[in-house]
């Protein structure tokens, strides 16, 4: 069966509670193979053409500001149904609303400030990738 792609970040806040490793063995533990990954840090241009989409929401600055204020881990990941299944794993973007059991619930402590990214498409995951990763520090098979 073909495997897919997606694309995750974990969010300042994560990184700065010390919640990389927790984060990585949930993503691991359900069958996400991590094929490419870095420690890396947004620049203000960057957060703003990351959140394009956005530009016109009333917490786009503020999302900016946070996305920026330290640094975040990249990565992209494969398996079967890769975009859907890993939205489920993260949960809704309102850790308030997101089922047990999943990292925005466990780890996230607000819709500000959740934790995670992961791609809302196939077409998005593909793009969100080559934003932050260069071909030769993707290893699939
Ligand atoms: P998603 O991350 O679950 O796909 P989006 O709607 O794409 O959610 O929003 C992108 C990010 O913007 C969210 O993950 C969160 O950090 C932030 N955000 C979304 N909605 C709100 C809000 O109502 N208030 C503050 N921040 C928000
Ligand atoms: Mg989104």
């Amino acid at each position: 069966m073909a495997t897919n792609r997606t694309f995750t970040m974990l969010k300042p806040d994560a990184v700065e509670k010390n919640y990389i490793g927790p984060i990585l063995e949930k993503i691991t533990a359900a069958g996400f193979k991590i094929i490419a990954m870095k420690m890396t840090r947004l620049t203000e241009a960057g957060a703003k053409q990351f959140y394009e989409i956005h530009k016109d929401r009333p917490f786009y600055n503020d999302l900016v500001k946070f996305m920026t204020r330290g640094p975040i881990v990249a990565a992209i990941l494969e398996k079967e149904n890769a975009v859907a299944d890993f939205r489920v794993l993260i949960g809704a973007t309102n850790p308030n609303d997101a089922a047990e059991g999943t990292i925005r619930k466990l780890y996230a402590e607000s819709v500000s400030f959740n934790a995670i990214h992961g791609s809302d498409s196939d077409e998005n995951a593909a793009i969100e990738s080559a934003f932050h990763f260069s071909g030769r520090e993707i290893f699939s098979n």
